[in-house]
């Protein structure tokens, strides 16, 4: 694939629907929900989803795009060109904070991540990521990860949805332990984000149950592309076809974080 080209349209496509989505900001909204009636959807969230298929299907007819509202193909596998989209990432945020949320694309060749997008839209901070070819804030290059800082100088961010867990799985996850063992916490909402920030530097850890592959594709390009790791909650590689945990951090900390998750499988 011509990975130059596709991370110009992608560039483009990223910033004009940013642009509109922050245009709109204050139109009333629709909200509907999905499993649940915390699981949020908005005419926005759609909107977004069919500019960029629209987009896609234009210029590259032959690429597939896997995506969470509905307007991409039916995806069983990873083979060709596949954009993997999630119009607005942090919806919640988007619809109680109209802040920290973000517009992620990652573009898979063949089932390996090859370009990554994650914007920001209300700071207007553009993250994108080529593979092997390094990671950038606004055109900016974002410096390797520290491999020395230790977990204990480290801020995670986790997802409390893990305190409505079981006591018994919450005992067996080792989460309290990790918690213990880290400097603090913190929680933002976009998963998008998080891996942003991760591959900025000011956080050192996302650890997260029940992720679908749009809200990784884009950060973990990202974050490969400063030295970090990212792989499942039981250390598996991930699969970016399935729901799956999550945990990524600063290469020197992965894998002792990880194995305080041995029954973080799903
Ligand atoms: P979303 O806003 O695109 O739905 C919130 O902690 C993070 O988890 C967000 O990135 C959010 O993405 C994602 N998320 C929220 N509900 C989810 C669900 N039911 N399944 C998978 N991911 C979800
Ligand atoms: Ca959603
Ligand atoms: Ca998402
Ligand atoms: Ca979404």
């Amino acid at each position: 694939m011509d990975t130059k080209q596709i991370l110009q349209y992608a560039r483009s496509w990223v910033l004009e629907a940013g642009e509109d989505i922050r245009a709109n900001i204050n139109e009333p909204l629709q909200i509907d929900t999905k499993s649940t009636p915390d699981d949020l959807v908005t005419q926005m969230d759609q909107q977004t989803e069919k500019f960029f298929a629209d987009k896609i299907r234009n210029q590259f007819p032959d690429h597939r795009i896997f995506s969470e509202e509905g307007m991409g193909d039916d995806i069983s596998d990873l083979e060709g060109v596949v954009w993997i989209v999630d119009p607005i990432d942090g919806t919640m945020n988007f619809v109680h904070q109209q802040r920290n949320f973000a517009i992620s694309i990652g573009v898979y060749e063949d089932g390996t991540g090859k370009i990554g997008l994650i914007y920001d839209v209300m700071n207007d901070v553009l993250y994108s990521a080529v593979k092997g070819e390094g990671a950038y804030k606004n055109g900016n290059r974002l410096p390797q990860l520290s491999t020395t800082e230790p977990l204990k100088r480290s801020i995670f961010s986790l997802n409390t949805t893990w305190l409505l867990e079981e006591n018994t799985l919450v005992e067996a996850s080792g989460i309290r332990e990790l918690v213990k063992s880290l400097r603090s916490t913190r929680s933002y909402g976009s998963a998008a984000l998080e891996f942003a920030f991760l591959a900025e530097g000011v956080l050192d850890g996302y650890v997260t149950m029940s992720l679908m592959p749009w809200d990784i594709a884009a950060g973990k390009v990202l974050v490969e592309e400063v030295g970090g790791v990212v792989t499942t909650g039981d250390n598996r590689s991930l699969s970016m076809m399935d729901r799956t945990s999550v945990c990524a951090a600063r290469g020197n900390i992965h894998g002792e974080t990880v194995e305080n998750y041995i029954n973080l499988k799903k």
